[in-house]
C-alpha cells in the first residue's frame, strides 16, 4: 500500500507531504513535480494569491541522484505569503492583538469546523479547509503519476462546463464511443486541455465562459462546473469485486469527492446509465488479435469494480467557490445577531485547477492499485511482475477453456 499524509495551513510557513510505500528506482526530479504544480495554479478566474505564489516542491527525502530510495519521501511547498501572515499564523502565542474572525461564510467550513473543533476564531477552521491544501496532494501524487507512466498508463482531463456552459461538439459522448475509445490518449487530451485557459476544447465554449466568469466577478459572485479525468493504458485486472475495499470504482468515486468543493462524482455513464435500456448501457465484447475489446466504453473502464483495460472515465462536479464579494447573510459569533458575510480574498472560479487536482487523484488511486496487482521492492521488480502477467493474460484464458 502506498500511502500519503500533507501537513500544512493555507497561511502558514507552507505545505508538507510525506510519501511512503513507493518501490526504489523510480526515476523523478523536483522539475517533473513542479511542472504538475504549475498546472494546478493555473485558469482564468483564480484570486490575486496565485500571483503571489510560484508553487515549487523541494524534495527533502527518499530520493538521491532523481531515484526514489524505497524510504518515505518528505517534499516542501514554501507559502510565499507567509511574510504578510507571520503574525496572524504565528505558532506561539502573540501578545498583539490579531484580529479574531467571528462571521462564518455560507457554503464554506467556517461554521461548522468552528462548532466542532471548539475554536474561540473561525480563522483555525478557514487555513486547513483552504483548497490551497491540494498543492501538497499534487506534488505527492506526482509519484503515483510518474510510477503509472512507467508502465504507459496516462491520466488528463479537461472541463466540460463552467457556469453551466456546455460545448456545442459533444466530446463526452465520444468518450464512450467504440471507434474513439481505442484510439483515446490522456497525453493528447491534455496537450489541448493545458493551452486553454479555462482548460476546455472548444474556443468558442472558451469565450462564452471567460464572458460568464466576467460576468460573475463583475456582480461579486463565483461560479463552478464539471470536468471529466481520462486514464488511459490502464491494464485490466485492478481492482477487485471481492469485498467492498477493493473495488476500484469506490476507490476512485472516494478520491475525487475528497477534492474541496466536489459534489458529485460519476463513473462512464454514471447517472445517464439508469435512464436507458440495458442494451444501450452494457459493452458489448469482441476479439481481435488475442485481445478481449469492447464495442463501446460506456462503462467508463471498470465492470465488476475492476478495471476492463478499456480508458477509465471520471466525470466530476464541482460547486461555485463559497466565498462571495457579494456577501450572503450569516450569524456574527460575537453578537448573535444577522449579518452579511464576511469578504476573504478567494478565486472567482477554479474548476480548471480542480480538474488537474482529481487527475492526481486518480494517479494516486490507480497506482495504488497497480502496486497493489504488481507489487515489488524496485521498479524493476515491479516491471517483472506486470510483464509476466501481461503477457500471459490471453493464452492463459485460452488453454482454460480449451477443450470445453
Ligand atoms: C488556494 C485555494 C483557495 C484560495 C487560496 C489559495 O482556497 P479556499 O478553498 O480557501 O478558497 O482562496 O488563497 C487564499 C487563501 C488567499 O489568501 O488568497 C490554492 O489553491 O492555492
Amino acid at each position: 500500500m502506498i500511502k500519503y499524509v500533507t501537513a500544512g495551513e493555507s497561511h502558514g510557513k507552507g505545505l508538507i507531504s510525506v510519501v511512503s510505500g513507493f518501490p526504489s528506482n523510480l526515476n523523478i526530479s523536483e522539475e517533473f513535480i513542479n511542472e504538475q504544480l504549475k498546472r494546478r495554479q493555473a485558469g482564468y478566474g483564480r484570486g490575486l494569491r496565485m500571483k503571489i505564489e510560484s508553487d515549487t516542491a523541494e524534495i527533502i527525502s527518499g530520493v538521491r541522484f532523481n531515484k526514489t530510495l524505497g524510504s518515505p519521501i518528505s517534499l516542501f511547498i514554501k507559502n510565499s505569503d507567509w511574510e504578510n501572515w507571520t503574525d496572524k499564523m504565528s505558532v506561539s502565542e502573540k501578545n498583539s492583538d490579531v484580529e479574531k474572525i467571528s462571521i462564518p461564510r455560507p457554503g464554506h467550513a467556517d461554521l461548522v469546523g468552528t462548532l466542532k473543533y471548539n475554536y474561540d476564531d473561525i480563522r483555525n477552521s478557514i487555513e486547513r479547509s483552504s483548497a490551497r491544501e491540494t498543492a501538497a496532494r499534487v506534488a505527492a501524487c506526482s509519484f503515483a503519476r510518474k510510477l503509472l507512466s512507467v508502465f504507459g498508463i496516462e491520466v488528463g482531463s479537461y472541463v466540460e462546463s463552467i457556469g453551466g456552459i456546455f460545448s456545442k461538439n459533444n466530446f463526452a459522448d465520444k468518450l464512450f464511443d467504440s471507434k474513439k475509445v481505442d484510439s483515446l490518449s490522456a497525453e493528447r487530451i491534455n496537450s489541448q486541455s493545458d493551452k486553454s485557459s479555462v482548460r476546455v476544447l472548444d474556443s468558442q465554449q472558451e469565450k462564452k465562459i471567460i464572458n460568464k466568469i466576467k460576468l460573475a466577478k463583475k456582480r461579486g459572485d463565483t461560479l463552478g462546473g464539471t470536468f471529466f479525468v481520462i486514464a488511459t493504458g490502464v491494464p485490466v485486472g485492478l481492482g477487485s469485486f471481492v469485498d467492498y475495499e477493493s473495488r476500484l470504482d469506490a476507490e476512485l468515486s472516494r478520491s475525487i469527492m475528497s477534492i474541496q468543493a466536489v459534489k458529485g462524482v460519476e463513473i462512464g455513464l454514471g447517472f445517464e446509465s439508469s435512464q436507458r435500456f440495458g442494451s444501450e448501457v452494457h459493452d458489448e465484447i469482441t476479439l481481435m488479435e488475442k485481445q478481449f475489446k469492447r464495442k463501446t466504453n460506456r462503462a467508463g473502464g471498470i465492470e465488476g469494480s475492476i478495471s476492463t483495460g478499456l480508458p477509465i472515465i471520471v466525470r466530476g462536479a464541482m460547486k461555485p467557490i463559497s466565498t462571495l464579494m457579494s456577501p450572503l447573510e450569516t450569524i456574527d459569533l460575537s453578537t448573535m445577531k444577522k449579518i452579511e458575510s464576511r469578504r476573504e480574498r478567494s478565486d472567482f472560479v477554479a474548476v480548471p485547477a480542480c480538474a488537474v487536482i482529481a487527475e492526481s487523484m486518480v494517479a494516486w488511486t490507480l497506482a495504488n492499485f497497480f502496486l497493489q496487482k504488481f507489487s515489488g521492492d524496485s521498479i524493476e521488480d515491479v516491471r517483472n511482475n506486470y510483464m509476466n502477467y501481461k503477457d500471459k493474460l490471453f493464452g492463459r484464458t485460452k488453454q482454460n477453456f480449451s477443450g470445453r
